[in-house]
């Protein structure tokens, strides 16, 4: 068992991660910047160290920096948490060949994932299902590429290789502005990640955003924990997640589920994932995956029964899964609320002191959150300060306890979007259940 794990992240995340590791005996170090001295994980980490000034390129992202602290206190292993280092392949190498054990798949699978292209022809090798469109990425001769976009059928969506998460992407909605929109992707993609790979889809026009959770011991064993819809979402930030997905049967649920088990045997798989798709039609078309923990994966937990955190501890510590497909059941519904410092007119970040914060409670609440009354949150960061989290049998009660559990929060001094929630979780459409991606920011646009 690992003995003493270094959290190289920050907020409710480095909380979270600090829990699951206490709660296995495994010692804590928290590493910060000089404007994270007053994060809570910091206090209640057995080490802590200050790795650099509070701009993140400085510190969170400074990987001899975090090296150097693992040194220091001689952890066994780096977990990365979401954002920052945790899907860059280079810190897990650089982690592993420093003699530390990576919290998280081996480099070489994180930069598989990383190249949409060749995540791409993986998941169709092993029999995930994705978007039809170019085989790789697109063809040299122009005659070519206006003849392979034609096949798909317009509209077609040009993505740059190494974009994702929404960077580096452009619809193209006729052939006469294909090469020219292309050239655009390109020389975007170039300058943003320094490839100017791009490939073609076909683009959806109206889908859900549908992801499935696994988890694999890197040892031939690998389960699924079903799907999450995160199709709330507005510029690429999800706002509200739900499992399971709404509408979908346990046949479609557990098919997709197994191809995405077969993709991670056949890969060899370590530790915990996601396969992002879209589901249009009754159809899932894979579009990426993440090779690290989520924010929404609580929403899966509560489903689930799983610690996924602690599952992740246990994977790195060379344990086989212990348990098997058929012991997952999924009961109930869970709703997941981002509450995110931010002006709700504006939506621009609203950082400050938080002079009040009490935080709602009772049967099927969990709130994860860092911030305590009189903790200022600081300007260089994301705006997330928790999540609201509910379960119960059915997601209309899983609905109403959110509504109550958004009554009983308090958060005073700085702005947040709990007041959006509120209204999110008794928007009839919403309510229905299986908006689109495009449902918030049509919402927001017709009522602002
Ligand atoms: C798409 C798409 C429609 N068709 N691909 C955006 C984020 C990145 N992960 C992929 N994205 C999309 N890819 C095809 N072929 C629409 C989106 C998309 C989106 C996807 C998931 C969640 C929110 C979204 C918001 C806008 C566009």
């Amino acid at each position: 068992m690992l003995e003493r794990v270094l959290i190289a992240n920050r907020g409710e995340i480095a909380l979270r991660i600090l829990r699951a590791c206490k709660e296995l005996g495994i010692e804590t170090i928290a590493v910060h910047s000089t404007a994270d001295r007053e994060l809570k994980h910091v206090r209640l980490a057995d080490q802590a160290v200050c790795i650099g000034p509070a701009p993140s390129t400085l510190s969170y992202l400074n990987i001899p920096a975090i090296i150097s602290a693992a040194e220091l206190t001689n952890a066994d292993a780096i977990h990365p948490g979401y954002g920052f280092l945790s899907e860059n392949a280079d810190f897990a190498d650089q982690v592993e060949n420093s003699g530390f054990t990576f919290i998280g798949p081996r480099g070489e699978t994180i930069r598989l994932m990383g190249d949409k292209v060749s995540a791409k022809q993986a998941m169709k090798k092993t029999g995930v299902p994705t978007v039809p469109g170019t085989e790789g990425a697109i063809p040299e001769d122009p005659d070519e590429v206006l003849r392979v976009a034609r096949d798909i059928g317009y509209p077609v969506i040009v993505k740059a290789a190494a974009g994702g998460g929404g960077r580096g992407m452009r619809v193209v909605h006729n052939e006469e502005v294909l090469l020219s929109s292309i050239a655009v992707t390109q020389s975007e993609a170039q300058a943003a990640f320094g490839s100017p790979v791009v490939y073609i889809e076909k683009y959806l026009q109206r889908p859900r955003h549908v992801e499935v959770q696994i988890i694999a011991d890197g040892q031939g064993n690998a389960v699924h924990l079903g799907d999450r819809d995160c199709s709330l979402q507005r510029r690429h930030q999800k706002v509200i997640e739900e499992a399971p997905a709404p509408g979908i049967d346990d046949k479609e649920r557990n098919d997709i589920g197994e191809a995405c088990v077969r993709a991670c045997i056949e890969m060899g798989y370590r530790g915990a994932g996601t396969f992002e798709f879209l589901y249009e039609d009754g159809g899932f078309y894979f579009i990426e995956m993440n090779t690290r923990v989520q924010v929404e994966h609580c929403v899966t937990e509560m489903i689930t029964g799983i610690d996924i955190v602690r599952e992740q501890l246990l994977i790195a510590s060379g344990e086989k899964l212990s348990f098997t497909q058929a012991d997952i059941q999924l009961r109930g519904h869970s709703i997941e609320c981002r509450l995110n410092a931010e002006d709700p007119r504006t939506f621009m970040p609203s950082p400050g002191r938080i002079n009040t914060f009490h935080a709602p409670g009772g049967n099927g609440v969990r709130v994860d959150s860092h911030v305590y009354s009189g903790y200022t949150v600081p300007p260089h960061y994301d705006s997330m300060i928790g999540k609201l989290i509910t379960h119960a049998d059915t997601r209309e009660a899983a609905l109403a306890k959110m509504a109550q559990a958004l009554d009983e929060l308090v958060v005073e001094g700085i702005r947040t979007n709990a007041a959006l929630h509120r209204e999110l979780v008794v928007d009839p459409s919403f309510v229905v259940g299986g908006v689109s991606i495009h449902y918030l920011e049509s919402k927001l646009e017709h009522e602002r």
